[in-house]
């Protein structure tokens, strides 16, 4: 049977068979025991991911086991935070966050938490490294009466990303989030407390998911959603919810290749006197003379800058 992974709690993988049906499944030996004996060049936190799909077949009582696991057409990562992940040389595993992604809604609210548009822009990375199509939602418009946002509207409409300013109190945008989801398997990612659950609940009323209390004393945001977990809409749209993060560093990206993920760096890479520019000091760069003649704004250069400075080398592939 054919089935695709609804959420995972430690060794229950539940998976949807069906649209309705969801069967608790374990994993079948052999694939734990071939993971831990790859342990030394281990590269993956996870064995399974939400989205995947997977073969199972089913015990009498109604549980299941899961025998195969289907190629992923792409999936979303980042590198696994140092504690948890960090392998025997103290590098950072993978830490896949779902897998088979059409869309991803980047969610950031103008106000608690404050707008970050670094973060976004590590997200955007990602999800181009990955082959996943970017939209933006700006939340709690609310919170700001003198629509500062719209200059953030403007930067992302202009390198060709969809923005969704939205607000818990409106159906501004509602609409536009239901039509861009419809037949996708869709993502929702940013940080905690920024309003991912509330949105989602107000998209599909009938996912009736848990949200934050107001009225929080840290302001820090206490992570209300606490794994990812995809559900399904319809036969064929999936929307996948997960917990807030607070920073993100993307998986597998170097300090060459970071600009190809850059959109609006693509037309000038190519002029750039090195093959192995980073675009930061190197002479004949094309990328910093388009940045001084305002071709790309200094709100994504510095995002971009501050990135290249953050990466550390990854493990060799
Ligand atoms: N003022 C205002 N508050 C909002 C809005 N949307 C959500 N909130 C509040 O923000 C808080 C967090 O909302 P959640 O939906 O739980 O946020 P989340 O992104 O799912 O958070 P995690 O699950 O922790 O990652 C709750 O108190 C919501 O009521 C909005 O548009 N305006
Ligand atoms: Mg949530
Ligand atoms: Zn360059």
């Amino acid at each position: 049977m054919l089935g695709r992974v609804h959420k995972i709690e430690s060794k229950d993988y539940y998976v949807f068979s069906g649209e309705k049906n969801i069967v608790r499944c374990s994993l079948r030996g052999i694939f734990k025991k071939e993971y831990s004996l790859k342990k030394d060049k281990q590269y993956k936190l996870d064995i399974v991911a939400v989205g995947d799909v997977v073969e199972l077949e089913t015990n009498a009582d109604g549980t299941g086991v899961i025998y195969n696991i289907h190629k992923r057409k792409n999936y979303l990562s980042r590198k696994a935070p140092r504690i948890k992940g960090a392998s025997y040389r103290g590098e950072r595993l993978e830490q896949i966050i779902a897998s088979n992604l059409d869309n991803i809604f980047i969610v950031a609210s103008v106000k608690n938490p404050k707008f970050n548009n670094r973060l976004i822009d590590r997200i955007i990375v990602a999800a181009e490294s990955s082959h996943i199509a970017v939209h933006i939602i700006i939340n709690k418009t609310d919170l700001d009466k003198k629509r500062d946002y719209k200059g953030w509207v403007d930067i992302y409409n202009s390198l060709g990303y969809e923005v969704i300013p939205t607000n818990k109190f409106s159906d501004e945008g509602i609409e536009k989030i239901l039509t861009a989801a419809e037949g996708k398997t869709n993502i929702f990612w940013g940080m905690s407390g920024v309003g991912k659950s509330t949105i989602l609940n107000r998209v599909y009323p009938q996912l009736n998911l848990k949200i934050g209390d107001i009225g929080e004393k840290s302001g820090k945001g206490q992570h209300t959603t606490v794994t990812a977990v995809m559900n399904l809409i319809n036969a064929n749209t999936a929307v996948i919810d997960t917990p807030g993060i607070r920073e993100i560093d993307p998986y597998g990206i170097t300090q060459e290749n970071l600009g190809h993920y850059f959109v609006e760096f693509e037309e000038f890479i190519n002029e750039c006197r090195f093959n192995s520019c980073t675009h930061n000091h190197e002479p004949g760069c094309a990328v910093q003379d388009a940045f001084n003649d305002n071709l790309i704004t200094e709100e994504r250069f510095e995002s971009y800058l501050n990135m290249l400075d953050s990466i550390e080398d990854d493990m060799i592939f």
